[in-house]
């Protein structure tokens, strides 16, 4: 049972599901807001998680629940970091404090959790092609419900939102309603042509008259009741005339548009749901929302404020831990500072993120060298692409993704940059258990997905001096058009206080022998490889000094050193943050059986099943891999696994 710290408020205490939110009166609503409003943030500041997305849609969640019958009716919510107020209002409010928190509920909307979470999410864009997959088939099964798509002016940049507008405005009889939820902010202010669209139409006299008149004769539609169809299309007729309705790209698409519309006025947008739901087809709503609506800190920066991490609710602070010496740096910020400094000994090279310049910090580059670095909006397929045809040209691009989010953009690794041989140079942020987001933000397959691929090396620094040297490496295989590479390194900070350390070619496919043992030899792949130390302490105990190989390389691996391993140790361990299946490990099994070698062989890694939220040491414990695991690993082998009599098969 948890131990909430925060009170709700009088009316929202009174609210346990959706129904209670159907019930209450349309002028209760506005307190309804507030309440939960301030129930987020008291949550939040206490407990960390997502922000300002949340407090921006406060409004349209309560108006959506009002109006909506759900878990009846459908409701998606894109990336779902928005979602809280929505899990709040469905059932969770007592056990919000364990949002995030390992073995509590997950920080994005999830099946499994809750019926009123109709589609899992995490990575963006998705929400109309779910809700359009549920569209259809209701119209197959002959349901009649209702489907909404929550998506925000970032998520919209993504290119399966198109894709599944472009589906949706050839299905007219799908009922179908999406939210675009425009704060004109990503993570970052939201980039492209796009943004710029959504703001002309916002400040556009004309849409704005043609709206008025549009709602004007929307309020009466309740009471034409089955004419409403007819009505809608002579508003479309009369009101927004042919010329308006090409030059609107969602009327363009066959999707009926209706707005823009103040997205905090919870009484008008529950009066518009209402309207709409006599509205046939796929449509949608362009609302106009505040990013951390009603916290005057977050309004004003809404990218620090988009997951601030705990913080005094009423003087603000975000509390830092201080420490009276220097530490070691976020591997993120070594990569953003070694990108500007590569980038300053060569001309070519350029930065690519696909909308997260803070989260990797390309934000250093784009700042001092803002020509050279590129925020692509959340098009991580894009991303790629792009790096390949700037490779054509002789450019060098490091193109940053998170691992989770590269898993978007595999196809463009594989069939235009790796088939081509193309150098584009591939650096995977959040490799690993990425904590407290979760699976679906876990970058658990990267070593086994690029290790299949041909052209492509796969390198995974153990600490920030490794992480320099393998970009300074790739740039270098890239710069002589050698072809491309890849890097996989963790959320969070390194282990090196003083990590400018010069930069040095390393040779592509050699590991490095960290300590001599006896009888076991322990292989790691990446900042993993940190443990071992701790767990050798433990080991030293009981007799045992294991060696520590840091392979470095997962592709190509250390041969000349993987013979060394398996004619010396009768008991090999590898570990790695990653997907025990078909990753580093199954690397060394390939090795060993195609050299005939015979030790015991045993792997840690990410298990074949969903692991879900919580610190990534909670994490690493729970599968095994954290430093008691792999000395229990150690002990377990040694003691009851004898090796075979020969450790080479002749
Ligand atoms: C495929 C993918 N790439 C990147 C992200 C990281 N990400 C999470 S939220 C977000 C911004 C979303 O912006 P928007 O949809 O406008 O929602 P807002 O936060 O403004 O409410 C990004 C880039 C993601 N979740 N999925």
């Amino acid at each position: 049972m948890s131990k909430s710290l925060i009170t709700p408020g009088p009316l929202l205490a009174r609210v346990h599901s959706p129904a209670d939110v159907r019930a209450l009166d349309t002028e209760q609503l506005p307190q309804l807001c507030a309440e939960l409003r301030q129930f987020i943030v008291d949550n939040v500041s206490i407990y960390g998680g997502h922000f300002g997305a949340s407090l921006g849609v406060v409004e349209l969640t309560v108006a959506l629940h009002h109006v909506l019958h759900t878990p009846d009716d459908q409701l998606v919510w894109d990336v779902g970091h928005q979602a809280y107020g929505h899990k709040i209002l469905t059932g969770r409010r007592d056990v919000f404090d364990t949002n995030r928190v390992y073995g509590g509920l997950s920080g994005f909307p999830k099946r499994k959790e809750s019926d009123y979470d109709a589609f899992g999410v995490g990575h963006s864009s998705t929400s109309i092609s779910a809700a359009l997959g549920m569209a259809v088939a209701s119209r197959l099964k002959g349901e009649t419900r209702r489907h909404v798509a929550v998506i925000g002016d970032g998520a919209m940049t993504g290119g399966m939102a198109f894709e599944a507008m472009n589906h949706a405005g050839a299905d007219p009889g799908s009922d179908l309603l999406i939210i675009l939820n425009d704060n004109c902010m990503s993570i970052d202010p939201n980039v492209g042509a796009l943004k710029e669209y959504l703001t002309d139409i916002t400040t556009s006299p004309t849409y704005n008259r043609v709206r008025d008149e549009v709602w004007k004769a929307l309020g009466k539609l309740s009471h034409f009741g089955s004419s409403a169809q007819e009505i809608v299309s002579k508003i479309e007729h009369s009101l927004k005339g042919s010329l308006l309705k090409s030059s609107n790209l969602f009327e363009a698409l066959h999707l009926r548009y209706f707005g823009p519309v103040d997205g905090h006025d919870v009484q008008h947008l529950a009066a518009i749901l209402q309207d709409m739901a006599s509205i046939p087809g796929p449509k949608i709503l362009h609302c106009l929302t505040v990013k951390g609506k009603g916290y005057a800190l977050a309004e004003q920066d809404q990218t620090k404020w988009h997951a601030p991490g705990k913080f005094d609710k009423v003087t603000g602070e975000i509390y830092k831990k201080v420490y009276a010496t220097p530490q070691p740096p976020k591997y993120q910020d070594v990569f953003g500072h070694t990108l500007v400094e590569i980038a300053k000994l060569d001309e070519r090279v350029v930065g690519i993120t696909p909308a997260m310049p803070s989260g990797s910090s390309m934000n250093i580059m784009m700042r001092e060298l803002p020509d050279r670095a590129f925020d692509v909006g959340i098009a991580e397929q894009h991303a790629v692409t792009f790096s390949a045809g700037l490779a054509t040209q002789g450019m060098v691009p490091f193109c940053n993704i998170y691992s989770t989010f590269m898993q978007r953009a595999y196809d463009q690794v594989v069939h235009d940059v790796c088939l081509q041989n193309l150098p584009v140079v591939f650096c995977l942020d959040r490799a690993g258990f990425a904590g407290a987001d979760g699976p679906t933000h876990h970058g658990a397959y990267d070593l086994a997905y690029f290790r299949c691929v041909p052209n492509l090396v796969v390198a995974a620094p153990m600490n920030e001096q490794e992480l320099r040297n393998m970009m300074y490496t790739t740039y270098l295989r890239a710069a002589r058009n050698q072809g491309p590479s890849s890097i996989r390194y963790p959320r969070g900070e390194g282990t090196m206080p003083v990590w400018r350390t010069p930069l040095e070619e390393i040779e592509i496919g050699r590991g490095r022998k960290v300590q001599d043992g006896q009888q076991v030899a322990i292989l790691t792949i990446g900042t993993i490889g940190n443990y071992v130390p701790e767990a050798t302490a433990m080991l030293v105990r009981s007799g045992i000094v294991p060696a520590h190989y840091d392979m470095r390389w997962c592709k190509p691996l250390d041969e000349a050193m993987l013979h060394e391993v398996f004619s010396t140790y009768p008991h090999v361990l590898t570990i790695e943050d990653g997907c025990i299946q078909g990753g580093f490990g199954s690397a060394v099994l390939e090795f060993m059986a195609d050299n005939n070698y015979t030790s015991v062989v045993r792997r840690l890694g990410i298990p074949d099943r969903v692991v879900e939220h919580g610190e990534q040491l909670e994490l690493h414990r729970e599968c095994g891999f954290d430093p008691e695991g792999i000395a229990a690993a150690v002990l377990k082998m040694v003691e009851l696994e004898p090796a075979a009599p020969h450790s080479k098969l002749v």
